[in-house]
């Protein structure tokens, strides 16, 4: 199977994931239809712009729409695959919301036809493939649906998540392997055609319930291991001891690979679709909530040590370098550095100024605070008489140390050990 099979391809969200994904089908010369509920969005990536921060992405999008393979509108049109990569974000008791992944699900039921393929490249608790199969089976009576009889299926459905790194998307879209499950085989050979067309990777069958707990598992593991470099941190602390040089020291044993504590974790993913696999099964998992107890609980043990320094002056100024929830990006979901720095902001009169270079103003959290303001860094430094590091930004590692002996740092992410 080749591009001419899918000589039109819908891709439904328009973020960090739907947006990259478009452009590269569409620079690879399939004609493709983006889709946003958001009109700012479609209409800037209508101009060739994007409403992202994503190395590359600008010159991809720019490009592809220049060349008229890619163009964007709020409304699904018929196509040959669809896309959906929208957020499944969790409820205030850590419940996965399916709403985006239903609605636009539902949104495609009216054009679709006898052949197409939807793929649902959201992350999504197990089953939730199967149920798209059934909620569009509903909706189209006139159509038969994997979930039913399988390969002898009008439409193709299955699951291929996403795997890409923030920061490195257009790199990882194309190199790394993907995990496919069909609702039925034939849903997964269909879907490995389509990516074929752009991904260099392995295309790695499977059923759908798998590929949704093979998702959820890469980003659980990778929580679990990071609790553990942030519990090890925190016992260091009792210690008195530098973790990072005991990470450094432990990791040159041949099977020890320790991760990097931090003030906790944050993004889209980490930080929320493990809560997917404890409630798909509450009872078996353990070590998958207390990971996430350690994460959860690294941004208060520093907002208690930046405290506890603030009572010693009598004029505490902070500097808080970095909102993002990690390097070199603009993404400020579920984001430590934010929680900290909102709650410095309020439990404190301190002066603070926020240095993050990849936003224009301060979120709304931090915006209503007269003694917090958005700074440059060298403005922000020399005011301050605590600095508390909490992201990696590549422009805070060149900061010159020697100007900041007379300063109390609190380096969250040790980029600044000599
Ligand atoms: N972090 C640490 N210490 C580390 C590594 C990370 O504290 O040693 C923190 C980061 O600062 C950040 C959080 O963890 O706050 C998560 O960052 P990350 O770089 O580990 O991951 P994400 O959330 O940007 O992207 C992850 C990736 N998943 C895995 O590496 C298993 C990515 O491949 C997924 O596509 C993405 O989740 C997703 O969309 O699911």
């Amino acid at each position: 199977m080749t591009e001419r099979d899918f000589k039109t391809v819908c891709v439904i969200g328009m973020g960090y994931v739907g947006l990259p994904t478009a452009a590269v089908l569409a620079s690879r010369g399939v004609p493709v239809l983006g889709v946003d509920i958001d009109e700012n969005a479609v209409s800037l990536i209508n101009d060739g712009k994007i409403h992202i921060v994503e190395p590359d992405l600008d010159i991809l999008v720019n490009g592809a729409v220049a060349t008229g393979k890619l163009r964007a509108s709020t409304t699904p049109e018929p196509a040959d695959a669809f896309i959906i990569a929208v957020p499944t974000p969790f409820t205030a008791d850590r419940k996965p919301d399916l709403s985006y992944v239903e609605a636009a699900v539902r949104s495609l039921a009216d054009v679709l036809k006898k052949g197409d393929l939807v793929i649902i490249e959201s992350t999504c608790p197990v089953g939730t493939t199967e149920m798209a199969s059934v909620w569009l089976a509903d909706a189209r009576p006139d159509l038969t649906f994997p979930h039913n009889v399988g390969d002898a299926a009008d439409i193709n459905i299955s699951h291929s998540p996403e795997r890409v790194l923030p920061g490195r998307v257009l790199i990882e879209l194309v190199r790394n392997d993907r995990v496919i499950g069909g609702v039925s085989p034939r849903c997964a050979e269909r879907t490995a055609a389509l990516y074929r067309i752009a991904v260099e990777g392995k295309c790695l069958l499977t059923n759908a319930r798998t590929a949704e707990l093979v998702k959820l598992t890469e980003n659980a593991y990778r929580d679990v291991n990071i609790a553990f470099a942030n519990e090890l941190s925190l016992v260091c602390d009792d210690l008195e001891i530098d973790v990072w040089e005991a990470v450094e020291l432990a990791n040159h044993h041949p099977r020890v690979n320790i991760l990097n504590p931090g003030p906790g974790v944050g993004g889209h993913c980490i930080a929320v679709d493990p809560w997917f696999i404890v409630d798909s099964a509450p009872g078996s998992t353990t070590l998958i909530k207390a990971a996430r107890s350690v994460n959860d609980g690294k941004p208060q043990k520093i907002i208690t040590k930046v405290l506890a320094e603030v009572s010693n002056h009598d004029n505490p100024a902070i500097a808080c370098l970095g909102l993002a929830y990690k390097a070199d990006i603009d993404d400020l979901r579920e984001s430590p550095a934010l929680d900290i720095a909102v709650s410095l902001a309020e439990s404190t009169n301190a002066t603070i100024k926020v240095v993050e270079p990849h936003i224009q103003a301060l979120p709304n959290r931090l915006s209503g605070f007269s003694h917090v303001e958005l700074s440059d860094l060298t403005n922000a430094l020399e005011d301050a008489n605590i600095i508390v590091l909490l992201t990696d930004h590549k422009a805070f590692r060149d900061v010159d140390l020697g100007r900041l002996t007379s300063k109390k740092i609190f380096d969250t992410r040790g980029i600044w050990r000599s």
